[in-house]
């Protein structure tokens, strides 16, 4: 076993989010970028920690314990988890800027693709004695002109109770928690899963490190998070919270919007149901 898979305990996590990321390139593809881009965003971003030494009188010591700690966020592999957390909040901002229907939120490091396919009415792949309060997630997904997108595809992954993902904690078996589930000749999806809890950064990593030499908390809040997408329409990158959970003021990565935050109801069987349409643009 190698240490990625050894312990749950982040660190763990944090360098299969680095396998997850390299895997998922050809799906991505490749940014272009002209020279005068490099030298302008670059040439920004040497300016931006020029002035932050300067303004705060960075020392030498400080600036070696910054070369050895980014050398150990690269080892461990937790690139891909600390610039997740504390930086594409506002690369998805930038998007947003452009983008109508649904709001968006931050991906993560935890998506993986190619999951099971499922039918409109479905319940998540989970262990037989998966843990946490039901909860039905159901809704429509339409274009901003409100009609109904048929056979859109709702893929969704998300924590188990204990706050783990799938895929990225050893003692998971693979796929759970997670599918794509394909709406019905109305747009109409109905999801049966569990809660999931809120999600703590590994503290034993460098982000983690970093998170306690700086005395903030690593919590982020209980999210679901989704891709909707369908034919000619631009895909939704999203995740949805949940009123009155823990650290949703807070969220350490910064990912939570007013308009993602959804308000369960107790049902008659016990469990929790929770309604959301999601809107989609032309691409
Ligand atoms: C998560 O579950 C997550 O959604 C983000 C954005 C960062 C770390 C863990
Ligand atoms: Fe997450």
């Amino acid at each position: 076993m190698t240490t990625a898979e050894a312990s749950p305990t982040a660190a763990g996590s944090g360098a299969n989010a680095t396998e997850a990321f390299r895997a998922s390139t050809a799906r991505r593809g490749s940014a272009e970028a002209s020279q005068e881009r490099v030298s302008t965003v670059v040439g920004a971003l040497l300016e931006a920690v020029h002035g932050v030494i300067g303004e705060h009188d960075v020392t030498y010591p400080e600036f070696q314990a910054a070369k050895a700690w980014l050398m150990a966020l690269g080892e461990g592999g937790e690139w891909p988890l600390f610039l997740d957390v504390f930086v594409e909040h506002e690369v998805e901002a930038v998007a947003a800027r452009t983008q109508q229907g649904t709001k968006g939120s931050i991906e993560g490091p935890y998506y993986l693709p190619d999951q099971v396919r499922l039918p409109s009415v479905a319940s998540l792949p989970a262990r037989p004695d998966e843990k946490g309060d039901r909860l039905v997630f159901a809704g429509q997904v339409r274009d901003l002109d409100g009609a109904p997108l048929a056979g859109a595809e709702v893929d969704i992954w998300h924590a188990d109770a204990d706050g783990y993902y799938s895929g990225f904690a050893p003692h998971i078996p693979d796929g759970n928690l997670r599918g794509v589930v394909i709406a019905d000749d109305e747009g109409r999806f109905e999801i049966s899963t569990v809660l999931p809890a809120p999600y703590q950064i590994p503290t034993d990593g460098p982000t983690g490190k970093l998170i306690t030499a700086a005395g903030w908390h690593p919590w982020r809040p209980a999210h679901l998070h989704l891709m909707v997408r369908a034919e000619g329409h631009r895909q939704v990158t999203t995740q949805l919270y949940f009123h009155g959970g823990e650290w949703v003021d807070s969220d350490v990565a910064k990912a939570t919007k007013d308009e993602l935050i959804l308000s369960p109801e107790k049902q008659a069987d016990g469990s929790l149901r929770s309604d959301y349409d999601f809107v989609l643009e032309r691409a």
